[in-house]
């Protein structure tokens, strides 16, 4: 696992799946979104992206990951929409190797127009290590792109990189998604409370939305909602789960 070649069988098997965990409001717990994810069959066990990431790093296996990951999720999603779900967004995670591809915007716009899914819909997760150093000219053009095209843009695993603040500075972005980190330690380091309370305020003052991640207990729900995060993401609500059990979610039956 891991080997670009597992990825490569995965994918001409059919193999890959995409998972989904819900965004909800954090005072009604209603799904206002969802971040899809990737998993891999392998006989009856699903594996995690975290134990394939390695292989992403190859230029070809990425974005033929991307590619697979796209039709899904854009499948599913028309599916949600024809059922008349009330369904916002979906965040989709690129990698390094579609940020810097150059037709980005162009793949994920055809990927939902072949489903006839409005763009308005879809969310594109960039994460930090994309990022590297003060602005990437070409991340930065790349992101313009996508939000030229009607998507959105979000910052996952904000706070992570030692640069994240100067990104706001020079890369325009709808939502930052806080790391699970800052959330795990939320309650137990004054150091932590600070920082996380101190982005929500930066957020609200550039009109950006926050995402905190990895929720897990009522208690972080609770210091995150005092702190004015509306939106949050994590276990407490629920795992990243498959299709049938995210339309269940979907339609309040869960
Ligand atoms: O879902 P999981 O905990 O396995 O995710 C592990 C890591 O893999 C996370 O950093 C997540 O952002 C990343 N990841 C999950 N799904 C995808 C995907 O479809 N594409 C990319 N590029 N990364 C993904
Ligand atoms: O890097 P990225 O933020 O895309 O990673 C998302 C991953 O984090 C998902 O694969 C998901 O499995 C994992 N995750 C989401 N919520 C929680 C949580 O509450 N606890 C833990 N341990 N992992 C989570
Ligand atoms: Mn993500
Ligand atoms: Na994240």
């Amino acid at each position: 696992l891991g080997d670009i070649r597992d990825v490569d069988a995965a994918l001409r098997e059919d193999r890959i799946e995409a998972y989904y965990q819900p965004i909800v409001r954090l005072d009604t717990r209603e799904i206002v979104g969802l971040e899809a994810l990737c998993r891999m069959r392998l006989g009856d066990e699903i594996v995690s992206a975290a134990r394939f990431h390695e292989a992403t790093k190859d230029v070809h296996v990425a974005t033929a990951l991307t590619a697979r990951m796209l039709a899904l999720v854009a499948a599913d999603v028309r599916r949600w929409l024809e059922m008349g779900i009330p369904f916002q967004h979906v965040g989709v995670n690129v990698s390094s190797a579609d940020m810097h591809g150059g037709a980005l915007d162009r793949v994920l716009a055809a990927a939902f127009e072949r489903e006839q899914v409005p763009l308005d819909h879809v969310i594109v997760e960039v994460t930090e290590a994309v990022y590297m150093g003060d602005g990437d000219p070409i991340v930065q053009r790349a992101i313009e792109a996508l939000r030229a095209r009607g998507m959105r843009v979000a910052l996952d695993d904000f706070g992570t990189g030692f640069a994240s603040l100067t990104h706001l500075l020079t890369v325009p972005v709808d939502i930052i998604k806080i790391d699970k980190s800052f959330i795990d330690r939320l309650a137990t380091s004054n150091a932590s409370k600070a920082i996380v309370d101190g982005l929500i305020q930066i957020a609200r003052k550039l009109d950006i939305k926050v995402v905190p991640e990895g929720i897990e207990t009522e208690e972080q729900a609770r210091l995150l909602q005092a702190a004015g995060s509306v939106l949050g993401q994590g276990y407490l609500f629920s795992k990243p789960v498959d299709r049938q059990a995210t339309t269940a979610l979907l339609l309040g039956r869960a």
